[in-house]
């Protein structure tokens, strides 16, 4: 049975209740770093991703439970100077462990330091924005979430995470597998953030909020593709398969929460937005596969699928949303891209 759980999107009001913990320190409490380009450790995306050893298992987060090998040493961007995991793109806040500071801008932890999650949520928040602005988002096309966006990490209850738009910030829990050690989670979250900017209140329908867990698992994953290709890093699991490492906790072999090739149309929808979104997941995968032999490549689509998300309703429905998504390929893409958009929904029972 597929799991269809976590890595929702909560109304604000019933997550202000939740929202406590100790202050975070100024960023003026210590003398500040030395520029705004640091270094630190991440996982290639996930260790399952990157090793293709899907016998990795959280081990009550050891140090020992993941190789060395799954690290690399990155460069950390658009920091702001101060010593902290703040930035032009980024802010980290966390309510577990001392919160990372290092007046060089050198940040190497394992994982089982609580500072490790902090500098992912930095890392994957700032490379998915660059990735945005790569796609022409600030610049070309107008810009999605291009201020500093807050990023709390905490133990917040379960292996959940969230985005709230009150405050607006995403929220990454530490059940099973530490959340924020999944750059899939971490950006299939920020894929909520890029919705809510573009289209504020957007998920107020089920179809709606279906799109909002599709979109964030295919951003999730095209993000993580797009940093492996741009610092040289191994894929050596299946490419369409969001959140290896945080779904070990919580499936059978191979690893993902989900899938963008279950078959699933929109008779088969279940009310529940995480399954139903990977009707219209599905069909975000074939498009992508479609312009790369259409010769356009995976960024044209990105840009293309993104752009049109700023004419979805809030509250718009499967067909609605697919009819944006034609509109905006035929114009920027041409017949063909917009046809191989119709027809990638139809297949899915989404009539335009
Ligand atoms: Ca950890
Ligand atoms: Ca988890
Ligand atoms: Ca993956
Ligand atoms: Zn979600």
């Amino acid at each position: 049975m597929r799991i269809h759980r976590t890595h929702t999107m909560l109304a604000a009001a019933a997550v202000a209740a939740l929202v406590t913990g100790p202050a975070v320190p100024s960023a003026q409490a210590k003398p500040g770093g030395t520029g705004s380009t640091g270094t630190a450790a991440v996982f290639m995306v996930n260790p399952v991703q990157s090793s293709g050893d899907q016998s990795l298992s959280d081990q009550n987060d050891a140090a020992s439970a993941v190789p060395a090998s799954a690290y690399a040493t990155v460069p950390l961007r658009n920091l702001d100077g101060s010593g902290y995991l703040r930035g032009a793109w980024a802010v980290v806040d966390s309510a577990t462990g001392t919160p990372a500071y290092s007046a060089t801008n050198s940040f190497f932890y394992d994982r089982h330091q609580d500072q490790f999650e902090q500098v992912m949520g930095y890392f994957w928040v700032n490379q998915a924005q660059e990735y945005l602005q790569s796609l022409g988002f600030g610049s070309t096309l107008p810009g999605v979430l291009d201020a500093p966006f807050s990023v709390k990490v905490d133990q917040y209850g379960g292996d959940n995470s969230y985005e709230t738009s009150k405050p607006f910030r995403i929220r990454l829990g530490k059940g099973g597998v530490d959340d924020a050690e999944d750059a899939e989670v971490i950006v299939h979250e920020y894929g909520h953030a890029v919705h809510q900017s573009q289209v504020p209140g957007f998920g107020a329908s089920l179809d709606a909020g279906s799109i909002g867990e599709a979109f964030g698992d295919y951003f999730a994953v095209s993000v993580g593709l797009a940093a492996a290709q741009q610092y040289g890093w191994p894929v050596r699991a299946e490419a369409a398969c969001p959140m290896d490492w945080d779904a070990t906790s919580y499936t059978d072999a191979p690893h993902c929460i989900r899938r963008f090739d279950t078959g699933l149309t929109v008779a088969d929808r279940i009310g529940e937005v995480h399954y139903d979104g990977q009707i219209w997941s599905q069909a975000l995968w074939e498009i992508r596969q479609g312009y790369v032999g259409l010769g356009l490549g995976t960024t044209r689509w990105d840009a293309t699928l993104i752009a049109s998300q700023f004419g979805y309703a809030p509250d718009t429905s499967f067909s609605a949303a697919a009819r944006q998504t034609y509109r905006t390929a035929l114009a920027r893409d041409g017949k063909k891209a917009a046809a191989l958009v119709q027809a990638r929904f139809a297949a899915r029972g989404i009539t335009i």
